[in-house]
This record gives C-alpha cells, structure tokens and sequence, in this order.
C-alpha cells in the first residue's frame, strides 16, 4: 500500500486509502474506531495513540475525526476534543462514539476522572460532526462507583450509543462486565436503573447497531481480544450468542470495532497494530473492511486486510 497522506498549512489533512488500503490513517497512531453515518458522509472518530516506541501503555490526550463521502477518500479535520475539554477528568483519551440526535452531536467519552478514583463517562456537545464540542453537563454521566460488579478501576469504559426507532436511547458501555441503561431525550442524563447483560467471555468495546430488525451487540471476547457478537430481536434482550466476528488484531492485544451501513454497503472498522516498524498494542491504526450478512441476519466472518 502506498502512502498518498498530504497536509497543507492552512487547511484539512487529507488521506486517499481505500478499504483495501489499509490501514487508512497512516500519518498518525489511530485506535477505538466509531463511525458515524450523517447525510452523505462517514464520520470517523477515534483515539490518538501517542505513545513513543519505547512506553508499552496507553498515552492518550485526544481524539480525532476524520470524514469520507465514499470510504476510499478521507479528510481529518482539526482537533475536535481534548480530555482537558473535560474540567473534571484527568487523563486518558480511551474509546468514545458520537451520535446524533435533532441536529445535535453527542460525543461519549472514556476518560479518568479527577477525584473520583477510576474511567469515568462524559460527553460533549455540539452542532456540527466535526465540532466544536462542549461539556455542557460539567461533570461525568458515569462514574466508577456507580457500578459495583467487578473490584477493577477501568470498569466503566467504551461507550456506544443507539436511538431506537421509538426515539428511545440506550448507553451501553463497560469492561468485564457489559452495562445498559436508558438515556433521556436531552441524551445526557441516565433515565432508569443500570442494568448488565451476560455475554460469554465478555471483555470491552461493545458496540450496538441495528440492521433489518435485527439488534446486533459486538464486543472484544477474551484476551488477547477477538471481536464477537450476539444478537436479539429487541434492545432489552435475551441477547443470543453468535460466535466470532474477527480475529485477534496482529500484534495488538486490543480490537475495536464500530459497523455501519453506508450507501447499500455495510462496513467493519477496528484496529490492529499494523504501521511498522513500531505499530502494536499501544501505537495502533483504523482499517476498514467490508462486512457480509447471510440471509438469517448472522455476519459472515470478516478478514482482516493489511496491505
Ligand atoms: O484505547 C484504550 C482502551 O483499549 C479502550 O478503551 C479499549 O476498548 C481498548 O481498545
């Protein structure tokens, strides 16, 4: 795969890649990919792996988006988010989604709070995809001692978010153990009781979509972490278990995945540690492939593509 990443100093990056061009991020570490279909285009939001080559954790300070109007072309657009967007968080710019609801965007976050020990969930808003965005609640929608399951600090962590049709939303989030709960219409306040849903060997990055009346919950299994799914008629479960989605990410412990339909196609983005020589588990990078359905609503097994 060639390299085809350009900037010029008053305007957007732009990276031309294609699905089979991946990863499509080349000029920076890119991890926890969520998409986003508005209008026309493909919103893509991730975390920034900053970390040097020689620090084996996570340094992470921001997210980035980034948009394409045809999933080959793709533009990063400025900055939009810092974790010091948050007053109340400390560090940690882990996975996050952005949804969209009455021509507001709302970007949930992964972040570790200030004074309240362990992640903690916020979310920013604003009236564009591309920001800027704005902590109009001032505080974390989800802190660690919410949620009582595990003894762990990073319990609550990766946010996904879906409006049903009947305009009801639903944050799902969570590691080891998977958390749901209703949301509000003003999409920053919980509106209900927490509640957990069993998934076999259930480990972080759960992701909710619909697809022909189907509801669909992925999720990294085990770990190192491979990407599976369960599926259910309706939002609240029972939740069925469906086996493996995609593999372990190469040299990454991690995978991520967001699934979109987009223009009579449907696509799965995650992420591996595939830029050499120093891509891995904390300098990862966004690819993109395509994502099959059989006639029952089960997802084919999706191949990683590394060119
Ligand atoms: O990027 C930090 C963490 O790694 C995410 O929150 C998890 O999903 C895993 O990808």
């Amino acid at each position: 795969a060639q390299d085809n990443t350009s900037a010029s100093a008053n305007g957007p990056k732009k990276a031309t890649t294609s699905v089979t061009n991946n990863p499509i991020i080349k000029d920076k570490y890119t991890g926890d990919p969520a998409a986003l279909v508005y209008k026309d285009k493909v919103y893509l939001y991730a975390g920034h792996d900053e970390a040097p080559n020689d620090f084996n954790f996570y340094k992470m300070n921001e997210w980035l988006v980034y948009s394409t109007s045809d999933m080959v072309h793709w533009q990063e657009h400025p900055v939009p988010l810092k974790v010091t967007d948050f007053a109340w968080a400390k560090s940690d710019a882990w996975a996050a989604q952005v949804i969209e609801r009455n021509g507001k965007f709302y970007w949930y976050v992964t972040v570790e709070h200030g004074t309240i020990n362990g992640k903690a969930i916020g979310v920013a808003v604003s009236d564009s995809p591309t920001g800027p965005f704005k902590d109009t609640l001032g505080k974390a929608l989800i802190t660690n001692d919410m949620t009582t399951q595990t003894s762990i600090t990073w319990d609550d962590i990766d946010p996904t978010v879906m409006i049903d049709d009947d305009g009801q939303a639903y944050l799902f989030w969570g590691n080891t153990v998977c958390h749901y709960a209703k949301l509000k219409a003003n999409m920053t306040e919980l509106d209900g009781p927490i509640q957990t849903i069993p998934l076999p060997n259930y480990t972080e990055a759960p992701w909710i979509h619909k697809h022909n009346n189907w509801y669909y919950l992925s999720y990294a299994y085990q770990f190192p972490e491979k990407i599976a799914y369960a599926m259910s008629k309706s939002i609240n479960g029972p939740w069925e278990y469906k086996g493996i989605l995609n593999e372990i990410a190469g040299n990454s412990n991690t995978n991520h995945q967001a699934i979109i339909d987009f223009k009579g196609k449907s696509y799965f983005i995650y992420h591996n540690g595939s830029i050499e020589p120093n891509g891995g588990s904390f300098r990862r990078s966004v690819c993109v492939d395509r994502l099959f359905y059989n006639k029952d609503g089960t997802m084919k097994r999706v191949i990683m593509t590394t060119e």
